[in-house]
């Protein structure tokens, strides 16, 4: 496994890749070009000036998160094979770069939901936390006024003050869809693509939905074992593979999550590691990566990763903010650092205890 960190690029992020080479095992990061809107062609030299810049700190360019894909191509609407084009030309200037794992999502209108984005813990750090009860009492169109203001003034990937400002118009455009709908659009847009990932050997990593179930009547289709097993055997082309993301998953408790990676081997192309606190069915916290302060069984989960063989990128999916720190929400440096030697120390302990 190759642990990395996410770097949302020097002109948005609060850490330095200086700051992430220190991190001890980490080698590379995660990044996109993060000013580009979705449908929009990245090219070559934009990727190529991104890597160069990774490299000169003595990092690799692990894999690409996100190319967000234009909610034309998930609505399935007349547009769609030009938005598909484009992407096709944004992957062909990531495979000409060398870059071979892209992660994207498919969840309509909104990417990851939460209701509260620095929830105060016991030992006085701060969370991200999603509570049932306050998205009951929430209108979907002044959400984003609502996360807005709790974000440092800091970016937040997937919401983007241009693309939610039109958020209502989206919702119109949604009207009528349901997920035997979506998973159709997902199918046609990863056929269209494969050729493209097969020429250049782009593994492509559909993110989970976040959190596993429909929203706001939206529908929610990559949320469980079955639907993801269905979506690898309609375009079954290893190519066609996902992020397994054990905070996105393990939103709903009957996901088995060491139980979904076994199912999945040879499919999985990149890893967010990532611990949640139930407090109840209906409320949750991003705990800290150990197995204690959480929910989930870590040592559980990098075990099965190990087991199917996984060797592609990993990382700590989002950390508490502690010590002080102001950051984008989830992606402070102290507590994903932590998380990155937590989880080196789960992969060195399995490694040496199967030479045994
Ligand atoms: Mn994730």
């Amino acid at each position: 496994m190759e642990m990395t960190l996410r770097w949302f690029g020097s002109e948005h992020d609060t850490i330095t890749l200086e700051e992430i080479r220190q991190v001890p095992g980490v080698r590379g990061v995660i990044t996109a070009l993060y000013d580009k809107k979705p449908g929009e062609i990245w090219t070559r030299e934009e990727v190529k000036n991104l890597k160069d810049e990774v490299e000169a700190a003595g990092l690799k360019l692990s894999g690409i998160e996100s190319i967000n894909v234009h909610d034309e191509i998930k609505i399935g609407g007349p547009e769609r094979d030009y938005y598909i084009e484009n992407y096709i030309r944004s992957l062909e200037a990531v495979g000409e770069e060398d870059i071979h794992l892209v992660c994207y999502n498919f969840m309509p209108v909104f990417d990851w939901i939460r209701t509260d984005l620095a929830r105060k813990r016991e030992d006085g750090s701060t969370a991200m936390a999603y509570s049932k009860a306050a998205i009951d009492a929430l209108n979907p169109e002044t959400m984003f006024d609502a996360m807005e203001g709790d974000a440092n003034g800091a970016l937040l990937p997937g919401w983007e003050p241009e693309r939610l400002a039109g958020v209502k118009e989206l919702f119109d455009r949604y009207r009528g869809m349901d997920c035997e709908k979506l998973f159709a659009n997902l199918k046609y847009f990863l056929e269209r693509i494969m050729p493209v990932c097969d020429k250049y050997d782009i593994n492509m990593a559909i993110h989970p939905d976040d959190p596993a179930w429909p929203i706001f009547g939206l529908p929610r289709i990559i949320i469980n074992e079955e639907n993801i097993l269905r979506l690898m055997k309609a375009v079954d082309n290893p190519h066609n593979g996902i992020t397994f993301c054990s905070g996105s998953y393990g939103t709903n408790p009957k996901n088995n999550l060491p139980h979904m990676i076994r199912s999945l081997k040879g499919r999985i192309h990149f890893a967010h590691i990532r611990n949640l606190r139930f407090n109840s069915p209906d409320d949750f916290e991003e705990a800290s990566h150990l197995s204690s302060d959480g929910s989930f069984d870590m040592y559980e989960i990098v075990k099965a990763l190990f087991d199917i063989g996984f060797d592609g990128p990993v990382r700590p999916d989002h950390g508490r903010m502690i010590w002080g720190e102001k950051g984008i929400p989830g992606y402070g440096l102290f507590d994903r650092a932590l998380g990155a030697a937590y989880i080196n120390g789960l992969i060195e302990a399995i490694e040496k205890s199967r030479r045994e």
